[in-house]
């Protein structure tokens, strides 16, 4: 009966492994499964599960069966185990087998990334541009016309390529129901692939600690039929300015590794000016987040047309405007209450109650104060608030039409 221990060991083993496997498929590890991208990443995930379970239970039989099995009794505190060295058939087996197991899982596991990655028919490009602590998404659209929205729309069943940006420190795009995730870095493009296969509404979330606001920076994306996505896209207005950073329809990967840095394209929307609005196509040019003349060089848009009319209707379209700014893509929203606005964050002051008086402080003008105060926030500190919680980058990362916008709106808001 000198093997009885290792029979035990071996049923012991086959009952953990028949109680183990079934519990790890069974936990939900995921949120619900919302890509062909989740699908594959799912059954990579129950394949990895059905070859590491065994690999546990095998280490943990032997090492709990050892501790009980071999342990130290009374009166046996001076012994000692046979000395062993050396066993060239067992070497063979646990390097042999690791090995051949590693092998076969870094290999599937790299065909779904492949897989995952590919290129896909009739993809369309939605651009994602992200900056502190807001996302904004932009589609091309036919015929030149560009839809801007701080809710991401796609269509089920419709293979989606993202082209990442960020126009001041990384952050990232994650959509737990795509179990795919993606860096935005600035000065690069990056991509991402996604076909959304379950109607519904599902978190977007940045996942690298960018700032004061990263908690907040959220939003969501809304899979719908495809009919749906195209009256979406039919009843946005046209021709929206796209954010700083993003190419026009049709040019290439703004500095993306390997692409050419500044394309002709570019400067050729710039040339054509009107409409397809300046801002972005001159801030893509050196692929550079941080550049200056990106906003001031092109400032010209479709609205400043209408406010230079001065008319007071002007105006109040401008403040329209800036309030979409303010609680969407510009995110100032997450940090400021301002009840106008509907927004209920605390980073920063209450913008309804605290500008008029701290203008006052500050012995500007409302307007010029509100305009300092976006474009350089740390020229004044609004008293009992942090320095440099506030991005200091709002100057590059928004239009001066946009922040014009920003100012004829909080200063039509506050009291
Ligand atoms: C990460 C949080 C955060 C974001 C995002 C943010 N702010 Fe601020 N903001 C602050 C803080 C903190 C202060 C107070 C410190 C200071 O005066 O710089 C402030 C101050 C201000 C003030 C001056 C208020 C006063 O009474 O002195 C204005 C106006 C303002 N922000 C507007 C905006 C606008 C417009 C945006 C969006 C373009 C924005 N903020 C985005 C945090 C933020
Ligand atoms: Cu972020």
């Amino acid at each position: 009966m000198r093997n009885r221990p290792f029979v035990q060991m071996i049923v012991i083993g086959v009952i953990a492994l028949a109680i183990g496997i079934p519990v790890a498929l069974i936990i939900p590890w995921f949120p619900a499964n919302g890509s062909r991208q989740a699908n594959n990443v799912r059954t990579l995930y129950d394949v990895l599960l059905i070859a590491s379970v065994p690999v546990f239970v095998l280490v943990e039989t032997v090492v709990l069966f050892s501790v009980w099995k071999f342990r130290m009794r009374p009166g046996e505190e001076q012994k000692d185990g046979p000395p062993i060295h050396g066993n060239t058939r067992l070497e063979v087996i646990w390097t042999a087998v690791p090995a051949i197991l590693i092998v076969s899982l870094v290999s599937y596991a790299y065909t779904v990334l492949r897989s995952n990655e590919a290129t896909k028919k009739n993809e369309m490009t939605v651009n994602v541009t992200e900056r502190q602590f807001a996302f904004e998404f932009s589609y091309p659209g036919p015929g030149g016309k560009t839809v801007v929205s701080p809710q991401l729309y796609m269509a089920q069943g419709q293979p989606v390529q993202f082209h990442l940006r960020s126009l001041d420190v990384i952050h990232s795009f994650f959509v737990p129901e795509f179990s795919e995730k993606l860096d935005a870095v600035p000065g690069i493009t990056t991509t991402l692939r996604v076909t959304p296969t379950q109607l519904g509404t599902y978190p977007v979330e940045c996942t690298e600690l960018c700032g004061a606001g990263h908690a907040l920076m959220r939003s969501a994306v809304h899979v719908v039929t495809p009919a749906a996505l195209q009256s979406w896209l039919q009843s946005q207005p046209a021709n929206a300015t796209p954010p700083i950073g993003t190419p026009p329809p049709g040019a290439g990967l703004a500095g993306e590794p390997g692409a050419a840095p500044s394309s002709p394209s570019g400067g050729a929307a710039e040339g054509s000016g009107g409409a397809q609005s300046g801002p972005g196509a001159s801030g893509s040019g050196g692929g550079s987040s941080t550049s200056g003349s990106g906003g001031a060089s092109g400032g010209s848009s479709t609205t400043t047309g209408t406010s230079a009319a001065g008319a007071a209707a002007g105006a109040s379209a401008s403040a329209t405007a800036g309030k979409a700014i303010f609680t969407g893509s510009a995110g100032c929203g997450t940090c400021h209450t301002l009840a106008a606005a509907g927004t209920s964050g605390t980073v920063g002051p209450n913008l309804g109650t605290r500008v008029v008086p701290d203008s006052k402080k500050r012995g500007l003008p409302l307007k010029q104060f509100i305009d300092e105060s976006i474009t350089k926030p740390n020229a004044f500190i609004s008293p009992g608030f942090p320095p440099n919680v506030m991005p200091q980058t709002f100057s590059q990362t928004l239009t001066p039409t946009q922040i014009q916008q920003l100012v004829d709106f909080i200063a039509s808001a506050t009291k």
